[in-house]
């Protein structure tokens, strides 16, 4: 099997002025098609190449090459598609109930989730996930996920990597963290949540 880079469900432009083309693109054609492809070269002619991605983190994420490729490539994978042009709503139904039972509220997980990517020293990753059915929010460090900790299914996460909000926002990592609320896909991240349990 041959991971490919995921097309985006929308153009670079389509975020700002929340989050900017520039770093949209090198984003998603330079980082993310580099995990991509050392993830590939990582495989390749071995028996590794017949696992799924999950396969790949949750069994094999003590060999570095796959952890932080095979990390990458997913992570990145699901960020896109948790973000929208659209805003696309707010969590409803079970999801909105099961943050409310976890946090008390919306805001609240917010503000618990930010935290969490503020004080993740260095580049890594802020998570909302699915464990035991019920939400919790950790973090992560490099291109590490949940999924290789054991820690739950994530299916919501922040990349905190300079990489991310450098060239628009310089240092302050919370600004960025503040503008990419402004374009969450509410509706995706509800569809994880249900595919999770
Ligand atoms: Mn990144």
């Amino acid at each position: 099997m041959t991971f490919e880079l995921p097309q985006l469900d929308y153009e670079y432009n389509a975020l700002e002025p929340h989050i900017d083309a520039l770093t949209m693109e090198i984003h998603h054609s330079k980082h993310h098609a580099g995990y991509t492809s050392k993830l590939n070269a990582a495989i390749e002619g071995t028996e590794l190449e017949s696992k799924s991605i999950e396969e790949l983190m949750m069994e094999h994420s003590d060999d570095p090459a796959i952890r932080n490729n095979g990390g990458g490539f997913w992570n990145h994978s699901l960020f896109w598609k948790t973000m929208s042009p659209a805003n696309g709503g707010q969590p409803s139904g079970d999801f909105s109930n099961a943050i409310v039972e976890a946090f008390g509220s919306l805001e609240e997980m917010k503000n618990q989730f930010s935290n969490a990517a503020m004080t993740r020293f260095g580049s890594g990753w802020a998570w909302l996930c699915v464990a035991n059915g019920s939400l919790s929010i950790c973090s992560t460090a490099n291109q590490d996920n949940p999924l290789m900790t054991g820690e739950g299914v994530p299916i919501l996460g922040v990349d905190v990597w300079e990489h991310a909000y450098y060239k628009k926002f310089g240092p302050a990592r919370g600004e960025y963290i503040s503008s990419w609320w402004n374009v969450i896909n509410w509706d995706y991240v509800s569809e994880c949540f249900v595919n999770a349990h």
